[in-house]
């Protein structure tokens, strides 16, 4: 049988130098908090990312929630209906209730103009997500969240060294969050990150991930166990040694695409934006059923019986699903953007290995529909 492919391949760093870290570590009897590796992947990772402090969390969805803890978030937070469900679930877990804000459609990320409209005496903050390594509109988030007085934490899991006009997205608003779950561009088989723009910040956080210790005998608040293990550590400080040459490849996937999925009626990519620096984490496309013909579905299907296992990121919508959908904010006529992109997006195959081949069966399969 031929192979499968799906969505996302992990990078995985040489097995033979994974090997000679897990000695260090059988040597050290040192296996998590705040290990030797922990501290050198922060220290790395902030001088590669351009940030100033980061915090290493066990993965994605708790750097989340511990964000939201970090600032005190309470009452309402505008976000966005267009991600993965741990954005709206991290909100759930604190107590916090969402109020989604409908889309862009050139980007797939919340709609800043509409921001606004959405503002009551409960706002406290505002949860956007970077889709696909997009950056959001950051500067007019900023200008909102300063008049409102409102705090902004991006969900950033997606957008792994991502830069716009030279600086790291990750240095937007109050917070950022990473995830380094395995199908990401950089990963440490689960993990996550927090960024923070000041050491005060960082060290409240570091508490929080860490049951709330200060020391031995100090619990300054009801933190949690998130914390970064030794394994997960040295993986990740392999796995940076390759991430430059792992995205030129994703690039060079991307390009690939583009070329052999130009001018198929009904069937539209991203492009690349202006001023930005992209991670190529996701490969969506968007199937138009009254000019392409076929519906998003129909075409999925077709992708799987020739072992092409697309996802369908985002669908259904975070807002459609059954713990949101009561919410007011979370009826439809509200998303209409959000609501039609979901019925149209296919995240086709990307990963650095992708080879050409299978680039061009997939488009051979798109085009002959
Ligand atoms: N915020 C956003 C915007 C996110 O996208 C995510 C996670 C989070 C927050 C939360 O971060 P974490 O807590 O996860 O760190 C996957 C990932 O599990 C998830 O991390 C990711 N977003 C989401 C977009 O995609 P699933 O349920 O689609 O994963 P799964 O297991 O079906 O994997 C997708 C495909 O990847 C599989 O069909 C096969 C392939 N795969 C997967 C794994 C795990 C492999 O080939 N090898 C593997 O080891 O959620």
């Amino acid at each position: 049988m031929e192979k499968k492919i799906f969505v996302t391949q992990p990078s995985l760093p040489p097995l033979k130098e994974f090997v000679k870290s897990l000695e260090k570590i059988w040597d050290n009897k040192w296996l998590t908090n705040n290990g030797k590796f922990h501290q050198e992947l922060e220290k790395k990772l902030s001088d590669y990312l351009g940030v100033k402090y980061i915090s290493l969390f066990s993965n994605g969805t708790l750097a989340l929630i511990t964000a939201l803890q970090t600032l005190r978030i309470t009452g309402e937070v505008i976000t966005t209906p267009y991600s993965f469900v741990a954005t709206t679930h991290a909100l759930h877990w604190n107590g916090i209730k969402p109020v989604f804000c409908d889309i862009e459609a050139k980007t797939m990320n919340i709609n800043a103009e509409k921001i606004e409209a959405l503002i009551t005496p409960k706002t406290t903050a505002i949860l956007p997500v970077h889709v696909y390594g997009n950056p959001c509109d950051v500067k007019k988030i900023e200008e909102i969240a300063d008049i409102y007085g409102l705090k902004v934490i991006y969900d950033a899991a997606h957008a792994f060294n991502v830069k716009l006009e030279d600086e790291s997205i990750l240095n937007f608003g109050d917070l950022s969050i990473l995830s380094f779950h395995a199908t990401k561009v950089f990963n440490t088989i689960e993990g996550g990150a927090i960024i923070s723009p000041d050491a005060k910040t960082k060290k409240r956080i570091d508490f929080l991930k860490n049951f709330g210790f200060a020391d031995e005998t100090t619990v300054i608040a009801p933190g949690i166990n998130a914390k970064m293990n030794e394994v997960q550590s040295a993986f990740g400080l392999l796995q940076l040694k390759y991430v430059d040459e792992q995205i030129k490849k994703r690039q060079e996937v991307a390009y690939h695409y583009r070329k052999n999925l130009e001018n198929i009626n009904g069937l539209n990519f991203l492009e690349d934006l202006e001023n930005i620096k992209h991670n190529y984490a996701y490969f969506p496309i968007f199937i138009d059923y009254k000019k392409y013909g076929k519906s998003r579905d129909e075409v999925y299907e077709i992708l799987k019986k020739e072992n092409i296992n697309g996802r369908r990121y985002f669908y259904p919508l975070i807002s459609n699903f059954p713990t949101y959908k009561g919410l007011p904010s979370a009826n439809k006529s509200n998303l209409p953007i959000a609501n039609k992109i979901a019925q149209e997006v296919i995240c086709l195959p990307m990963y650095a290995d992708l080879e050409k081949n299978i680039i061009e069966k997939i488009a051979k399969i798109l085009k002959n529909n």
